[in-house]
């Protein structure tokens, strides 16, 4: 069994044939993480490198990352089983008053299909539910999402309360969208700014090399 067809299945944005492949290989008796790292989170690397150098763009990626999502339906009781831990837990989100969300799922996606475990909270997500489920959940991350700019600042509220509440420096928050850019992360004390989803991966990688 070649990974690499699943690998380019993955690429191609090919759902039937991800899952088709990525059950011959569960057959094959490749062991799940090999499947995961080899083809799956290689091929979502690679659409990410396409995705920068603007090669491909958003609906190619949303169509790999749905082929990942398919074979990942059939990896992640296997994965369980093998206890395999995520690479770390991001709560994505975006911010209060703002419905769009187009955005933020393909940085989920991308995030997952890095191994990251998302916790995703959707759209018009107030501070507090921010906080409280990286307080919960554990996660070391936070990546808000805002397309309005009279919803950009709901970012620095959230960042404000993680600091009230003792959790700034343990969570690092991570914001994105549109009319967001690094001086405005820079000036509500943001841990970083994500210009696309490709360098949200990067971006959460090196948080948690800094770990
Ligand atoms: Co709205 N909308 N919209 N809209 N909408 C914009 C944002 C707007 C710029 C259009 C315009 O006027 N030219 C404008 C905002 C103006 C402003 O604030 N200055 C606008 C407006 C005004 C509105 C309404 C107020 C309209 C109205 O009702 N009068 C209303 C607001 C509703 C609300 O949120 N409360 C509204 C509604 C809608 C729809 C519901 C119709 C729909 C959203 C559907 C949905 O998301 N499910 C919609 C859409 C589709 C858009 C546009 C056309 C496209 C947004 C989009 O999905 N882009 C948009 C115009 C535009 O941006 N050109 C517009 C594609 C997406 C992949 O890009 O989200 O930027 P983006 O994400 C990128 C990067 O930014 C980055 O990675 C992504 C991929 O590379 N990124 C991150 C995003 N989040 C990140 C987080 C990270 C890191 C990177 O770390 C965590």
């Amino acid at each position: 069994m070649d990974l690499n067809r699943l690998k380019q299945a993955v690429i191609a944005g090919d759902m039937a044939g991800a899952r088709k492949l990525t059950e011959q290989a569960i057959e094959a008796g490749i062991e799940p993480g090999v499947i995961l790292d080899e083809a799956l989170v290689a091929g979502m690397d690679e659409v990410g490198e396409l995705f920068k150098a603007n090669e491909v763009y958003v609906p190619e990626v949303l169509l790999a990352a749905k082929s990942m999502q398919q074979a990942m339906q059939l990896l992640k009781p296997l994965l369980v089983k093998d206890g395999i831990e995520p690479k770390g837990k991001i709560v994505v989100g975006t911010v209060r008053g703002d419905l769009h969300d187009i955005g933020k799922n393909l940085v989920a996606m991308m995030l997952e299909g890095a191994g990251f475990e998302i916790i995703d909270l959707g759209n018009d997500v107030p501070p507090e539910r921010f906080v409280k489920a990286a307080a919960e959940q554990g996660a070391t991350i936070i990546g808000m999402s805002a397309l309005l700019t009279t919803t950009m600042y709901a970012m620095k509220e959230t960042i404000d309360l993680l600091k009230a509440e003792g959790l700034d420096g343990k969570v690092k928050t991570m914001v994105g969208g549109a009319p967001v850019t690094q001086a405005f992360a820079d000036e509500i004390g943001a841990s970083a700014y994500g210009d696309d989803a490709a360098t949200a991966v990067d971006l959460a990688k090196r948080f948690m090399a800094e770990q």
